[in-house]
């Protein structure tokens, strides 16, 4: 096992691995950047170093200084997190070179699954459902309109360096096709350095439904059940949960064996999670993610496994510490991502000082934050501030007490998602599980005007909670030092 690990992220992530390190016995190393100098993480770390300017490009991009200071700190190992160098096939080889283990995949597998045509041709030969259409480049007009003909529109030309949504379009008929071809090839050339295109059938209003693997370098896979990540907005989503409110045991059989079946053809090491998009009873592969990810706590939740400690244990040769017949899944949870957005100016980034910090607690309740009382939020990073986590013996009983903790939950200073959950919570549709990928849009006219409602009731408790235990600036300097206090002491 390792006795050091430097983690090679911010924010929540960072706290996260740390944590698992905690608990394992193992030191850990954090890097930041000028802008995290009081961020929580270089404070929970055993040792910090600076690596550079608040930009990503000169600080967490940077896999030289990186390396440095694995190297100074005696760090044996480096865990990516999610985000900035997790899926960078780079890390990995610099990593090799200097006798380093990176805590994921091998970097072949991250390049493979990177290049979206790639990874579509090796599951086909894996045998795994993939979504009728093209796995190979197209670049003829004619071609591809024979393609699209013989599939039938709706048609989506995806860009094959893509993903995260850049570099799409849905093509409703043939007028449309040659046009729509040629804006996806300049956008994918001036966003990835690589034009190819390919095309497949359009799903209309699919579920996103995702499975968790776990594998050891002894060839040994399992997967984690699903989760279900529909309710996104732009791409990013919003509210995850798990199981999927769809799933049945002969579903998840089906899934769970496809995304086994995926990871063993590819050599999968590691965490990692295989993408489907289901539609009308069937389910095809979309993407694999080669990274831990950021709703990795409602699959914890549900199945027990501490997903980043057996990351570490299987990065250190281990093998994996259940096989897939120890693996039950109980009970429901629901994710909430909190950012420090504006929902109500189409989530605008709001960063900014935290003013007034009490997280939610109580039973099936668990926050993964990366902030404290008096922090500022810098604006350099993506603007997750805190993931709130709840269990329930149901569906039902997880939705109350989502509610439950949201209402619990104070931050004031700046503007967050929490009036969108409160409201997706008490949308009727997400009551009943309909979910698909465009819930967002379709219900956003409710949505908004259930915000609005929600924001002025809030706005009405603060200035309460201010006139009752607030009277005085002193006090409330007096607390958040209390908080920064407690927050940023070592065990
Ligand atoms: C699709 C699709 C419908 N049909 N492919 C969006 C992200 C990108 N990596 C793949 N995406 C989609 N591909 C076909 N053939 C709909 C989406 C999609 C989506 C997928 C997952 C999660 C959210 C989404 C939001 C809009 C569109």
């Amino acid at each position: 096992m390792f006795s050091k690990i430097l983690v090679a992220n911010r924010g929540e992530i960072a706290i996260r691995v740390m944590r698992a390190c905690r608990e394992l016995g193992i030191k850990s190393v954090a890097v930041y950047s000028e802008a995290d100098k009081n961020a929580l993480f270089t404070r929970y770390a055993d040792e910090a170093y600076e690596i550079g300017k608040p930009s990503p490009s000169q600080s967490y991009l940077r896999i030289d200084r990186i390396i440095d200071v694995a190297e100074e700190s005696g760090a044996e190992a480096i865990h990516p997190g999610y985000g900035f160098l997790a899926e960078n096939p780079g890390l990995g080889e610099e990593c090799e070179k200097h006798g380093i283990k990176l805590i994921g995949p091998k970097s072949s597998v991250i390049e493979a699954m990177g290049d979206k045509i790639t990874s579509k041709k090796l599951m086909k030969k894996a045998g795994v459902p993939v979504i009728p259409g093209t796995d190979k480049g197209v670049s003829d007009p004619d071609e591809a309109a024979e393609i699209a003909d013989s599939i039938g529109y709706p048609v989506i030309i995806k860009a094959s360096a893509g993903g995260g949504g850049i570099g799409m379009r849905t093509v409703y008929e043939e007028d449309e096709l040659i046009r729509a071809m040629e804006s996806t090839q300049s956008v994918a050339a001036s966003a990835f350095g690589d034009p190819t295109v390919y095309i497949e059938k359009y799903l209309e209003k699919p579920r996103h439904i995702e499975f968790q693997v776990m594998a050891d370098e002894h060839g040994n896979v399992i997967h984690l059940a699903d989760r279900e990540c529909s309710i996104q907005r732009r791409h990013q989503k919003l509210v995850e949960e798990a199981p999927s409110p769809i799933m049945t045991p002969e579903l998840r059989e089906r899934m769970g064996s496809a995304a086994v079946k995926a990871a063993e053809y590819i050599g999968y090491e590691n965490a990692g999670t295989v993408e489907f998009l289901y539609s009308n009873g069937d389910f095809y592969f979309l993407e694999m993610n080669t990274r831990i990810q950021v709703e990795h706590p409602i699959t914890e939740v549900i199945t027990g496994v501490d997903l980043v400690k057996e990351q570490i244990r299987v990065a250190s040769g281990e093998e994996l510490s259940c096989r897939q017949e120890d693996i039950t899944i109980r009970g429901h949870a629901i994710e909430c991502r909190i950012n420090a957005e504006d929902p109500l100016s189409d989530f605008a980034p709001n960063p900014g000082k935290i003013t007034g910090y009490r997280s939610p607690g109580g039973i099936g309740v668990r926050v993964d934050s990366g902030v404290y009382m008096n922090y500022e939020i810098p604006p350099f990073y993506d603007s997750m501030i805190s993931k709130l986590i709840v269990w329930g013996m149901d569906r039902q009983e997880a939705i109350n007490r989502m509610r439950r903790a949201l209402s619990e939950y104070i931050i004031l200073g700046v503007r967050t998602t929490i009036p969108f959950h409160k409201a997706i919570m008490k949308n009727e549709a997400f009551q009943r599980g309909e979910l698909h990928t465009h819930f967002v849009d379709e219900y956003r006219r409710g949505i908004d005007a259930e915000m609005q409602k929600i924001v002025k009731e809030d706005q009405e408790m603060v200035e309460r909670l201010h006139s009752t235990f607030l009277p005085s600036k002193k006090v409330a300097a007096i607390s958040a030092a209390i908080g920064a206090y407690m927050h940023s002491r070592r065990g």
